[in-house]
């Protein structure tokens, strides 16, 4: 990596109070001392205090504009490489015109990813960390940035990374070993049995956390159901604080699935509103409930709505077996009669915020987003991987030669390595990289 690149570390799509240049790579800080006066710049840029901002002008031919430039000296920056940044005003062309000059000065246009390529390249991170970082980016709800975050600072694999390690460690001395029986059985065989079990149990543990997975990913699915006006429609408005769906006092007004999403507790909630479920003649009406059993089946939650001014109402235990039900009594204003889950008046709103509490809480929205969970696919297939070949050592153990556990163990770290980036193809680096955006 020796050329130096350059890009627009901010968002270039519409004036902002400020923007980034980053540039990266042995030219940076020449580059940079090429264009930029400072007084308390003493001596050229390259021997200013690394971190520190210095403001000047940036000047070019007849085109000048005021910024704060800074030094991150190799390898203390995000890429490792001398890296400098400039900061200047946020319009679209000082911003254009900057990276124009700093291009001219002898930088490449950096791709997508480039920058982070480069950490990852040097060590600064790990290839799951790195994918991290491009998941903070995309983020779109608090819960997807505190899982980002986990990836990113290596909490979420931190097991992955040290049963990498003893699993290649072992496998190494067990190949050392093999000619010297006695102390293979008396010590090295035992270990080497510890690790397979404790790498396996990490593993089993990561992917049972990866099923809730799709809570963090796509939100929590959530089916409004219950018989024609107990106030399903009155519910999601109540809970959109919009006038949404269509509320009428006729049984029956909603036919068509309606959907809408709201971001709570740092999760995306995903409602549909469905037709009150009943006998009905009408066939647009039966099409509509055969809409609203499809939304049971699809959902991750059901909110069964009832309606406490009446006494009786039909039972959809069937329907929601094996569901997860947070059960809800509306019109608690009207009530007349006892029944389960929380009570409210979705008419004033009134008990509305505990229903979403109850659906974060039914489905462990609050543990993924403390715990955090692998999300991404390519993760998920080399835990598995992994889990393979350890379940094939464990099995073999007792019986097989010391070789066969040796491939085994050896294809299970290597699995890891997928993740943690140390096995990982070119290709696969190049395909991860090229997702980001480029300033990244
Ligand atoms: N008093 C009272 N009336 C309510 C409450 N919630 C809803 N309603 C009324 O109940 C009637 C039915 O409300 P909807 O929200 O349309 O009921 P629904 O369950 O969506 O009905 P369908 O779409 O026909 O299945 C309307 O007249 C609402 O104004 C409430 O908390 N208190
Ligand atoms: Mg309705």
């Amino acid at each position: 990596m020796d050329d130096t690149i350059a890009a627009v570390a901010t968002g270039t799509g519409a004036p902002s109070g400020i923007n980034i240049i980053r540039i990266s790579g042995p030219q940076a800080a020449e580059i940079v001392d090429g264009i930029f006066l400072s007084k308390t710049l003493k001596g050229t840029f390259g021997s200013a205090e690394p971190n520190k901002m210095y403001l000047g002008t940036i000047a070019s031919d007849d085109f000048y504009e005021r910024a704060f430039c800074v030094y991150y000296k190799a390898p203390k920056s995000y890429t490792g490489e001398d890296v400098a940044e400039i900061h200047c005003h946020g319009g679209l062309a000082v911003t254009r015109e900057i990276l124009r000059i700093v291009l001219e000065k002898g930088a490449r246009l950096a791709e997508a990813g480039e920058f982070t390529k480069r950490a990852f390249l040097n060590d600064k991170l790990s290839l799951a960390a790195a994918e991290g970082v491009a998941d903070m980016i995309r983020a779109e709800t608090v819960g997807q940035a505190k899982n980002a975050y986990k990836l990113m600072s290596g909490q979420l694999t931190k097991g992955i990374e040290k049963a990498e390690e003893d699993l290649f460690d072992i496998a190494c001395l067990l190949e050392v070993k093999m000619d010297f029986p006695d102390e293979m059985e008396e010590d090295v065989k035992p270990k080497a049995k510890e690790i397979i079990d404790s790498a396996y149990k990490e593993v089993e543990r990561l992917l049972d956390g990866t099923k809730k997975s799709k809570i963090i990913r796509s939100g929590i699915d959530i089916a409004i159901i219950g018989s024609p006006n107990v106030g399903k429609s009155s519910l999601l408005n109540a809970i959109l604080q919009e006038d949404r769906s269509i509320v009428t006092p006729i049984a029956g007004t909603t036919r068509d699935v309606v959907k809408e999403s709201i971001e709570y507790g740092g999760m995306k909630l995903n409602f549909l509103d469905t037709a009150g479920i009943r006998e009905s003649a009408d066939e647009i009406e039966r099409v509509g409930i055969e809409k609203s059993k499809n939304a049971v089946l699809t959902s991750d939650v059901v909110v069964l709505v009832k309606d406490l001014s009446r006494e009786t109402e039909e039972d959809f235990s069937a329907l929601t077996e094996g569901k997860i039900v947070v059960p809800v009594a509306n019109k608690k204003d009207l009530a007349v009669c006892k029944k389960e889950g929380v009570k409210i008046c979705a008419a004033t709103g009134e008990g509305v915020e505990e229903v979403l509490k109850k659906i974060l809480l039914a489905c462990g929205g609050e543990d993924v987003e403390r715990e955090g969970v692998i999300t991404d696919e390519r993760h998920i297939s080399a835990l598995m991987e992994c889990r393979d070949h350890l379940l094939s050592a464990q099995k073999n153990y007792d019986v097989a030669p010391t070789e066969c556990t040796v491939v085994d163990i050896y294809a299970a770290a290597e699995a890891l390595g997928k993740i943690t980036g140390k096995t990982a193809t070119e290709e696969v680096v190049d395909t991860i990289f090229r997702k980001f955006c480029v300033g990244k």
